[in-house]
């Protein structure tokens, strides 16, 4: 590693960078290797590949622990979960949920023919703001899509009331979100339905992979149902559904991380310590907190720039922090709905919208999960410091140059 205690020392100024090798914010955490193989093999003895197999049931049984909820349904991937469930439910019409999330929450929608009608977050805590609801509900509305953003949960009780209120159904991104709680109770438990990712990226990965949680029995039934195509025995099919089944490898590979799931855990937290003690001394970048009265996953480091007091702006520390190979992501720049085709769908949406383009603007994560050692949090957060120590010199030196690593949309 090399030290960058003065901007001169910045790779994006020409030195070689901070580290060798790109650090990333997903990095996949790995549980036993032996163990992984030993399922693999068992896979391929027994010849049973997908179609509901036994490590997705066993997966699905550990999921519905770990969550508390009734019923989980393992699905290929938590995009096709997404549709599976919005599906099932019944969803139509229009639909309220947040700008700022992973586009995929919204395509999701947009897929299914259902428009999305974007909701501004609270800035404290970056999920929907339950104040700026109600205003937007018509007769179109079927239905609020919380997500959970960061792992840490919706206002839920304001938004099951308004849900209520309206006749409307309440159900939850929870992508981000496995293994958190809600006053005391574990995500997965809330609204009609909640949906988890196990993309490689997330800290708990089955490769690829979802699954949809719900308390509700005719639900969970047709969840099935539509994972699978509507079959509901051979040669007989009840509803119009979809391949959204998880296959043994993924699940294989699901069971033997949920072995390791606390020790991520306790990484992840480790690392968002590590950070807070660092950046505690850097004006004008805040780390967002989690509530430590409840359970946190810890699998986001997110910090927010506030470019006033640190005089050097998040995209500029974006393009400095890329240079010295530190992958730093600006989760959920520029917001769904600046970004096609919800862009030129619904144009006037940015005026409704004024908390999600300013968090959106000054948000950025920093690498954590298991990979990523003490010492390397100390050396970015130094590139941090440095950084903001001359921010002014360092944004008028990088106004003079073109961004190589960063785009401004
Ligand atoms: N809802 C929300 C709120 C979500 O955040 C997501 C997904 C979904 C729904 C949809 O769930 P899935 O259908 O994905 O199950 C990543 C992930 O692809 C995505 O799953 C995630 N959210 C989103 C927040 O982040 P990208 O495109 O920004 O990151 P990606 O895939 O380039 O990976 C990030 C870094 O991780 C890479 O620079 C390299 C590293 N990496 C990645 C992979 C896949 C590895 O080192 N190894 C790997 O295998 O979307």
């Amino acid at each position: 590693m090399h030290s960058k205690n003065a901007i001169n020392e910045f790779a994006v100024f020409g030195s070689p960078p901070a580290f060798g090798q790109p650090l990333h914010v997903g990095r996949p955490n790995l549980g036993d290797r032996a163990r992984l193989v030993e399922r693999l093999n068992d896979i391929l003895d027994r010849r049973w590949l997908t179609n509901d197999g036994p490590y997705v049931r066993e997966f699905e049984q550990r999921i519905a622990e770990l969550t508390g909820a009734k019923h989980a349904i393992a699905v290929s991937n938590g995009t096709t979960g997404l549709e599976i469930a919005f599906r099932a439910a019944g969803l139509a019409g229009e639909i309220i949920v947040p700008s700022f999330t992973f586009v995929a929450t919204v395509h999701a929608l947009h897929w299914l023919g259902i428009k999305p009608i974007f909701c501004d977050i609270d800035p404290a805590t970056h999920c929907l703001d339950p104040d700026r609801i109600e205003a937007l509900i018509t007769p179109r509305t079927t239905g609020i899509l919380g997500v959970h953003v960061w792992g840490r949960p919706c206002e839920i009780e304001r938004l099951q009331a308004i849900a209520d209120r309206h006749g409307l159904k309440l159900l939850f991104d929870a992508a981000h979100a496995l293994g958190c709680s809600y006053r005391g109770r574990k995500v997965g438990q809330f609204g009609l339905a909640e949906i988890f990712s196990f993309h490689a990226t997330k800290f708990l990965n089955s490769f690829e992979g979802g699954a949809i949680v719900t308390n509700d029995d005719a639900l969970a039934d047709k969840l099935r149902l539509m994972r699978n195509f509507g079959f509901s025995g051979y040669d007989r099919i009840d509803d119009a559904g979809i391949n959204g089944k998880m296959h043994e490898f993924s699940a294989a590979a699901g069971l033997t991380n949920l072995e390791s799931v606390a020790e991520f855990i306790a990484d992840n937290r480790r690392n968002y310590e590590s950070y807070r003690d660092e950046l505690r001394s850097i004006p004008g970048l805040s780390l967002l907190e989690y509530d430590e009265r409840e359970r946190c996953n810890y699998q986001y480091v997110v910090v927010e720039v506030d470019e006033a007091a640190c005089q050097v702006g998040r995209d500029f520390l974006a393009e400095v922090l890329w240079a010295e190979n530190v992958l730093a992501r600006r989760y959920f720049y520029p917001g769904c709905h600046r970004v096609e085709p919800y862009r030129s769908l619904y144009p006037d949406a940015s005026d409704r919208l004024p908390a999600t383009e300013s968090v959106a603007e000054r948000v950025l994560l920093l690498p954590t999960g298991s990979t990523i050692e003490a010492a390397e949090i100390r050396a970015i957060c130094e590139i941090l410091r440095t950084a903001v120590r001359q921010g002014p010199e360092l944004t008028r030196r990088l106004k003079a140059q073109p961004l190589r690593f960063v785009n401004v949309v």
